[in-house]
């Protein structure tokens, strides 16, 4: 299969010279990943929506950095637009990389493209976030977190803390919408609270994109349409929209984490501050700092090694015994 691609590879090279000068293919030879020792790896990432996904950017750049066995990472920001990331990855073809990594936005709509990427021979890496299932033929491994896992670390605390009391009245601020961590960290909390038969009401549930923003003007929504005088819980799918919903509950004049427990999921530096600060109530870890993983995974892809379809990423979980002691081990 990789024997395959390069013999593709150098027969294309003549006709996909002018296109690839074109596009500035940086090792100058306008034959992509084949000309140094080391690989070329394009990277479609999600966005920068988060401390989360800096942080991640931020440790895959640096490990292709430092990695001698990278020549080039081609970094694509896709401003959480699955298009642009369609785009990328056909320039990362055109540009014959060795191998392709992306981090998807949405679970759907990836059949055309990763089909395109097999066609041309290029492997494709998933990091973080997965894909629907119909097209697991289309890319080698994903490495990343357990989300559903998630989820269910969520409604355990949340069958811990609120069980055999009165009926649980639940807020609920999604991810993105079509995402893999929104989908799964939804399933996983339900499957728990279902499973251990809490009784909850969920008051409603929408998405705040996973950014500060979102969660901030839907939990002002929220408020507005009922209340907060009923709610026992929020559950925030990341830390963004969990700080952006907490300065709404304060400007509305209630205290976060008092008259509403806040489960929040991420673990960042600011997480964990709003944690020690008592607004913040149990912080569920997604580690994001895989980045030397992430290479070791890219180069045995390339040399053609079988890989499970998951790889994961250890992470743990925070009540509030552990948020100051935990506070200066947070790297993002
Ligand atoms: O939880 C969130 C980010 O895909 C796991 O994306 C990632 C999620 C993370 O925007 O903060």
């Amino acid at each position: 299969m990789i024997m395959l691609r390069k013999a593709i590879v150098g027969l294309g090279a003549g006709a996909l010279l002018f296109g690839s000068a074109a596009c500035g293919a940086d090792d100058g030879d306008g034959s992509g990943g084949d000309s140094g020792e080391g690989l070329v790896v394009g990277f479609a990432q999600v966005g920068a929506e988060s401390a989360w996904r800096t942080a991640n950017s931020d440790s895959v750049q640096a490990a292709a950095e430092a990695d001698d066995r990278i020549d080039e990472l081609k970094f694509v920001d896709a401003q959480q637009e699955q298009e642009k990331q369609i785009e990328a990855i056909r320039n990362f073809i055109t540009q014959q990389v060795d191998v392709i990594v992306l981090a998807p936005v949405v679970e759907t709509g990836w059949t055309d493209v990763l089909g395109e990427a097999e066609t041309a021979g290029i492997p494709v890496v998933l990091a973080d976030r997965g894909i629907e299932a119909a097209d697991e033929d289309l890319y080698v491994t994903r490495l990343g977190s357990d989300f559903v896992e998630e989820g269910r670390k969520a409604g355990s605390w949340t069958v811990e803390t609120f069980g055999g009391g009165e009926t649980t009245r639940i807020l609920e601020l999604e991810g993105t919408v079509g995402s893999a961590p929104a989908n799964d960290r939804k399933t996983g909390f339900y499957e728990v609270l279902d499973g251990e038969g809490l009784d909850y009401e969920l008051v409603d549930s929408q998405s705040g994109d996973f950014t500060a923003e979102g969660g901030k003007s839907v939990m002002e929504t929220f408020i507005s349409t009922h209340g907060l005088e009923e709610v026992d819980l929020l559950y925030a799918h990341n830390d963004e929209m969990g700080l952006g919903a907490i300065q709404a509950i304060e400007e509305a004049g209630f205290e976060p984490g008092t008259d509403v427990q806040i489960i929040i999921v991420d673990g960042s530096k600011a997480g964990f501050e709003a944690g020690v600060d008592g607004k913040v109530n149990y912080i569920v870890e997604c580690n994001p700092v895989f980045g030397d993983q992430l290479m070791d995974v890219v180069v045995q892809v390339d040399a053609g090694e079988e890989l499970e379809k998951f790889t994961p990423v250890e992470e743990g979980v925070f009540g509030p015994d552990d948020f100051e002691d935990e506070l200066p081990n947070r790297q993002f």
